[in-house]
């Protein structure tokens, strides 16, 4: 079995639960609350801005073959960032000094430490793992649309065939690095994915509920 086949069985726990989330299922009837979309949008533009700098950390020990590829989704991550600037301005939702909750704060210096401080193998399983959950999430949320959604361009960027070709080849390039990795760094490797699927739903869950700081 595929690498990449073995961490998703590994993984349909979380998985199984970031489908038909509270958050996505509401979003797909069309009846999430506007506050809580807000909360999501301001979260996960914090998270992309930062999400930049993991990818940017991942692609200066990137084995040759996968360098310039990894690369280009630092640009696709920039115009990201702006989409969510068009649709927050759009809808009358604030990017302006928004405070990270600790879920998104947990999340990203999670992916931070790993990029910096683990295998190079590890970064990537974890790059993979979250974009592996967006692309299920949102096109999840697609195919259960009950209404038109006034988010649909979020809708869009994470289900369409462009993002399906990215994460096809994260975990193309993912399979070949696990071929050559050792059984210890594809425990580690599986370790890190599976970290990946729970901070995903904590996410959702924050996104759904709010989080505060104790203070
Ligand atoms: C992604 C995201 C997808 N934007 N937010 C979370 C919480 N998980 C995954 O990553 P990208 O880099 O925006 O495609």
């Amino acid at each position: 079995m595929p690498f990449h086949e073995q961490l998703l069985a590994l993984g349909r726990p979380a998985w199984s639960a970031m489908l038909g989330h509270a958050f996505l299922a509401e979003t797909a009837a069309g009846s999430l609350p506007d506050a809580a979309f807000a909360n999501w949008v301001q979260q996960d533009y914090l998270f992309v801005q930062q999400a930049a700098r993991f990818v940017s950390i991942l692609v200066s020990k990137a084995p040759s073959a996968i360098m310039p590829r990894l690369a280009l989704a630092i640009p696709a991550l920039h115009s990201e960032l702006e989409l969510f600037e068009r649709m927050a301005a759009e809808r009358g939702v604030t990017l302006h000094d928004v405070r990270m909750t600790p879920a998104c704060h947990a999340y990203v210096q999670f992916m931070l430490a790993a990029a910096a401080t683990c295998s190079f193998e590890e970064g990537f399983t974890l790059l993979y793992g979250a974009e592996k959950a967006y692309l299920d999430s949102w096109t999840w949320v697609r195919e259960n649309m009950k209404a038109p959604s006034p988010w649909d361009g979020f809708i869009h960027r994470w289900s369409d065939e462009a993002f399906r070709h990215w994460v096809n080849w994260l975990e193309s390039a993912l399979d070949t690095l696990a071929a050559r990795a050792s059984p210890t760094l594809r425990q580690e490797m599986t370790g890190i994915f599976l970290l990946a699927g729970q901070y995903e739903l904590r996410f959702w869950d924050m996104a759904l509920h709010g989080e505060r700081w104790p203070v």
